[in-house]
């Protein structure tokens, strides 16, 4: 039976040596507990390093089955990948980039291949406990190389992968000069999830800038199979946060806290230390607070609470100096014998006191200046449970698309959260209590059970459509068929589109000629067929790229038609009034000059707008704008606007690829008909042949054809067993 491995790069436990014996606890962090409803059934475990280096290999093996009956599995990570892997490329590289913070980037080759090479230590680790068919949910920044790895060794895997922090723009992600491994790194999964929509925006136009993969409505169209894209806002254990809220001790705890505060308004603020998080941002607006408004003095005090982490790299380390003293100039600025402004915390605390704090704080200040999601705010207002609370949240933490009933701030604008306190310190209970009760609902409702479910069920609905491509792919038992009636056939005809079927693209459509391996294949095959090859080309160049072969030519999706008898003599389909071209060259003339790198082609029956050769993202601006203004001009001259591969043609409807098909076929007995194409154009084709011809659509997207082959590299396999 096939089970289900969660891999992320730390092991939901904390692992201590002192004195040569090791200690662990187990993680109470939300993904833990979400996941725990996982990989604590079955055969199902968890993969992932224990978080500490344990050189010495007696203690690995003792910590190793230790794990074991836990259903973890350890990745043992030596003190120097931990250094370039972890610290290095993980969170000096990837971290600043993802969240916008270029100035801190680091880019080092070395780093990038301990990356590498730990990526490939998760792969094998993996591959030691997993079957063929096993589910495998990758987690997080630290392991995108891990998908394709995991791809390649175990090709009928079920893989996801999540990233927790956010997917920036294009704009960042080129700046990586890894970045193709990268992207194609994550590609391997079959489902692919954010926290936001945004952040999953940025992926898809970064896949298919940089690996020019294409992707409609979330799915990307990749070599072999289609991959799923979608936002999955993470929840928290909802639960857990509003039954310890509501607790005796809960309650017991929050009065011997509050007691020394007297009535004072306690603001809370609570992070990891990163820069990400906007901590010294907060201070100042929190200083600029009790300039502004003397009355608060005395009234108001910020709770902080700052867990250290990575507080050996030099930028964490001056962020902790800088905090220390905005901190001290505050408090020793206003500070009198019975209040304390600020009340700063470097340290962690235990589950029970944090929800103390959660519960008896008036305000949660969270101003990240970017997080993926941002679990504090969430758990803040789980603790809310006689919902008197305010809660002030950054635009730029992904909750905030979520969390609309919160005070919503832009964390630069310092004036902007000096007001957002002041409106909370004011805001009437009845206000509060709305705020919260819809926000309650929303989370509640949004667990982190309920964001494992969903993730699972797509990840089951992805595999299914895969599967439905699958069905129709050409594969041996299909070859074997198609070779039988071929053989067999007395008068075989086979239709064959030329671009991306017979050969690949190339920037320039005139390098795109036939090679030999082409030629040759096409010259054998017409020894013993009927060879077509029916394309949206013009005559000219189709008729000299073939000019010395046996086979009949259709050219320009069916406007012309060369019969191999009559090599000379290219027949029109009929000769139509093509007055229409003017007005239709005019406006694709002004597209031109507004789109450096397109062109325009004209060709007997059609006029062509190309723009594989205009910048990406401009060239589908453009060809979205110049085909709702084609369309709409179509109507009025009755013409039929064509979208292919990186041009957009405009012709008269009733010419046709499929009319182009039969009328050549007319007056003769076929007793094999085959049809090969990549565009919608070929599913003219595929449409008018008889139900016994056999259709084949080059890629994996939904067609009217009978089967889907992976490229024009397995068309040229398919064709040359023909032959033999
Ligand atoms: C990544 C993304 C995304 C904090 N202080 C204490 C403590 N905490 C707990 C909180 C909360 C968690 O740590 C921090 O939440 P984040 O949302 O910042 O999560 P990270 O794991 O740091 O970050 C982030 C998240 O993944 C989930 O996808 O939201 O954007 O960066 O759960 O309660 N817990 C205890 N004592 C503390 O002092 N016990």
């Amino acid at each position: 039976m096939s089970k289900t491995i969660i891999v992320s790069n730390r092991l939901p436990i904390s692992l201590r040596i002192k004195k040569g014996t090791y200690e662990s606890k187990p993680s109470a962090g939300g993904l833990a507990t979400g996941l725990a409803s996982i990989y604590k059934t079955g055969e199902n475990i968890w993969i992932g390093w224990p978080g500490t280096v344990v050189d010495n290999p007696e203690q690995r093996e003792e910590i190793l089955l230790n794990l074991q009956e836990r259903k973890m599995v350890p990745v043992f990570l030596s003190q120097k990948d931990v250094e370039e892997f972890y610290e290095g490329f993980s969170n000096e590289t990837l971290w600043p980039a993802f969240h916008y913070f270029t100035q801190y980037m680091v880019y080092n080759p070395e780093h990038w291949e301990a990356y590498y090479r730990v990526n490939e230590m998760f792969c094998e680790a993996i591959v030691e406990k997993a079957n063929p068919d096993d589910t495998i949910w990758v987690h997080d920044y630290q392991l995108m190389l891990l998908p394709k790895m995991l791809r390649e060794a175990l090709p009928d895997a079920t893989i996801g992968f999540f990233q927790h922090i956010p997917f920036p723009s294009y704009e960042i992600i080129r700046m990586i000069p890894w970045r193709n491994a990268i992207l194609e790194g994550v590609c391997g999964a079959d489902l692919i999830g954010f926290h936001t929509y945004d952040d999953m925006r940025h992926f898809l136009s970064a896949v298919s800038r940089i690996n020019g993969l294409s992707s409609e409505s979330g799915y990307i169209q990749a070599e072999n199979r289609i991959i799923n894209v979608d936002s999955f806002p993470m929840g928290i254990d909802y639960g857990k946060f509003e039954k310890q809220a509501k607790s005796k001790k809960n309650q017991r705890l929050v009065q011997e806290y509050k007691t020394p505060l007297g009535d004072q308004k306690l603001i809370l603020s609570i992070d990891r230390l990163d820069y990400s998080k906007g901590i010294p941002q907060r201070l100042h607006a929190f200083n600029q607070l009790l300039e502004d408004y003397k009355e608060l003095h005395g009234k108001v005090s910020l709770i902080m609470i700052v867990v250290p982490s990575r507080d050996t790299v030099q930028s964490y380390k001056e962020l902790k100096e800088e905090i220390d003293l905005l901190v001290g100039g505050i408090n020793s600025k206003y500070s009198t014998l019975n209040w304390k402004p600020v009340q700063y915390f470097y340290r962690g605390f235990p589950f029970n006191e944090l929800s103390a704090y959660y519960s008896m704080a008036d305000i949660a200040l969270v101003t990240p200046l970017r997080d993926g999601m941002n679990l504090v705010c969430k758990e803040y207002v789980a603790s809310k449970v006689d919902k008197k609370g305010v809660l002030i949240l950054s635009e730029m933490a992904g909750a905030s698309k979520e969390l609309l009933e919160a005070i919503l701030v832009n964390p630069n604008d310092k004036q902007a959260v000096v007001d957002a306190i002041y409106e909370a310190l004011t805001m009437p209970p009845e206000e509060q209590e709305a705020r919260m009760s819809l926000m309650q609902e929303n989370l509640r409702k949004y667990d982190v059970f309920q964001w494992v479910d969903v993730f699972m069920d797509r990840l089951d609905d992805v595999k299914k459509k895969q599967a439905e491509f699958r069905s129709k792919n050409v594969d041996s038992q299909i070859i074997g068929q198609i070779e039988a009636a071929f053989k067999k056939a007395k008068n075989p005809v086979l239709f064959l589109d030329y671009d991306g079927t017979l050969t690949g693209f190339t920037g320039n459509p005139g390098d795109a000629k036939p090679d030999d391996e082409l030629r040759s294949l096409i010259c054998s095959l017409s020894k013993t067929a009927q060879v077509v090859l029916i394309s949206g080309r013009d005559k000219d160049t189709l008729g000299a790229w073939f000019e010395d072969m046996s086979v009949d030519l259709i050219a320009e999706h069916g406007v012309w038609m060369r019969k191999k008898e009559n090599p000379e003599a290219w027949e029109i389909y009929a000769e139509v009034d093509d007055s229409w071209k003017e007005d239709i060259r005019n406006i694709m003339e002004y597209y031109v000059l507004r789109t450096p790198g397109a062109l325009i082609e004209e060709k007997h029956h059609s006029l062509v707008w190309h723009y594989r050769k205009v910048d990406k993202g401009l060239g589908n601006l453009r060809m979205r704008e110049l085909l709702s203004h084609l369309k709409y001009m179509a109507r009025g001259h009755n013409l039929q606007v064509l979208e292919g591969n990186m041009v957009l043609e405009i012709k008269m409807p009733d010419i046709n690829k499929g009319r182009a098909a039969l009328n050549l076929m007319k007056g003769q007995e076929h007793d094999f008909i085959m049809a090969i194409g990549d565009d919608w154009t070929d599913e003219d084709t595929f449409k008018a042949l008889p139900k016994e011809a056999f259709t084949i659509r080059v890629g994996y997207s939904y067609t009217h054809a009978d089967y889907n082959i992976k490229s024009h590299r397995q068309v040229r396999n398919l064709l040359a067993k023909l032959i033999n």
